[in-house]
């Protein structure tokens, strides 16, 4: 019995795969042996997925993929799978509509994540409002796609939605950056009681000294509520002689306000190891986008982009990750602040 709860509905045929003794390395993570799970050309016009967010849905899976178009541009195309894992793309990328139903296309969508609150989902993505900016749509159906107002002015990517309210308040995470390969960038986190209006915004949390953070941070995957808080997998970078390096870190934050970290990892949890990571259009990404995460095993599968080419799959264990955490907490006192100042 896992000794932390997962609170979040049971998914009974999530995709998993055991540790072997091939994958025990240095974190609580370890990666699917058929990494990466989609590969080159997915689709006519296509020429990578990555960076993508997929849910349970109907007994089995769908998600929202971030497409390299063969013209350079990304665009978000729809998913489906029965096992997680063997993925069927829409040959046609999303057509979004406006609230009256026209069509309204985004100039582009990148790096998108997809998440239920209540009995909607919501895609959040990357897309250019006068520079980068954040996107927010809404389905029920995955047939129609309501665009909705843009929370932020731009500049700001990373931005993900939390899976319920909290204090009955919608509340997302962004980093604010610029329209470039920015430099910079810490997580913060605004709320809004109608997904339109948002605000009382708060700090969460710096990139680190730690140097494999040390550049910048972003939000990756939606949290997972535990019984110890909010579970977040986001992205930490550090830049080399050689470019950026992309890397999967962890911490969790306060349940009741998660603008306060309790626990903030201080090594990685997965970092670029694999040649689909080390190679590809952009070398050195592990870049969280979802979870499917399991209450009654506690199992967690994380859906991350690699090296901007491919979709890889990592495994954990909640209890192992969140022990982890902990043992290797280096939660800043700015960190545990609620975020004002
Ligand atoms: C970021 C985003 C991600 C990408 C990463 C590495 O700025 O554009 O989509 O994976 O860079 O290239």
């Amino acid at each position: 019995m896992p000794h932390y709860k997962i609170l979040a509905p049971e998914v009974k045929s999530m995709p998993w795969q055991e540790k072997t003794e091939a994958e025990k390395g240095n974190s609580p993570l370890w990666r699917y042996a058929e990494n990466p799970i989609i590969d080159r050309n997915p689709i006519p016009g296509v020429a990578r997925i990555f960076n993508s967010a997929v849910v349970p849905y109907e007994g089995a899976f769908i998600g929202v993929f971030r497409a390299e178009q063969t013209n350079g541009i990304p665009f978000i195309y729809l998913g489906r799978s029965a096992d997680g894992i063997h993925w069927t793309f829409d040959e046609k990328r999303i057509e979004f509509v406006d609230e009256e139903g026209r069509p309204f296309q985004p100039v582009y969508a990148y790096d998108p994540r997809l998440v239920k609150v209540e009995d909607t989902y919501y895609i959040i993505w990357c897309c250019d409002f006068w520079g980068a900016s954040i996107g927010l749509a809404r389905t029920k159906d995955f047939k129609t796609f309501v665009r909705m107002e843009p929370p932020f002015i731009p500049f700001n990517r990373n931005a993900v939605l939390f899976p319920r309210k909290v204090g009955g308040m919608y509340k997302m995470l962004s980093r604010p950056s610029d329209s470039g390969h920015t430099p910079f960038g810490d997580i913060f986190i605004s709320e809004s009681p109608d997904l339109i209006y948002w605000g009382r915004h708060r700090h969460v949390m710096s990139r680190s000294g730690n140097w494999w953070e040390n550049l910048k941070i972003g939000g990756g995957a939606a949290p997972i509520e535990t019984s110890e808080g909010w579970l977040l997998f986001y992205h930490g970078v550090t830049g080399t002689c050689n470019g950026y390096v992309y890397s999967i870190g962890g911490a969790i934050l306060d349940i009741d306000e998660p603008s306060k970290v309790k626990y903030r990892c201080s090594t990685w949890l997965l970092t670029p190891e694999k040649p689909y990571e080390e190679r590809g259009f952009v070398p050195n990404v592990c870049f969280p986008c979802a979870t499917i995460h399991d209450s009654a095993t506690g199992r967690i599968a994380i859906y991350y982009g690699a090296a901007d080419s491919y979709v890889g799959l990592a495994f954990g264990y909640a209890d192992e990750i969140i022990d982890y955490i902990k043992a290797n907490d280096a939660a800043s006192a700015d960190d545990q602040s609620i975020g004002l100042r």
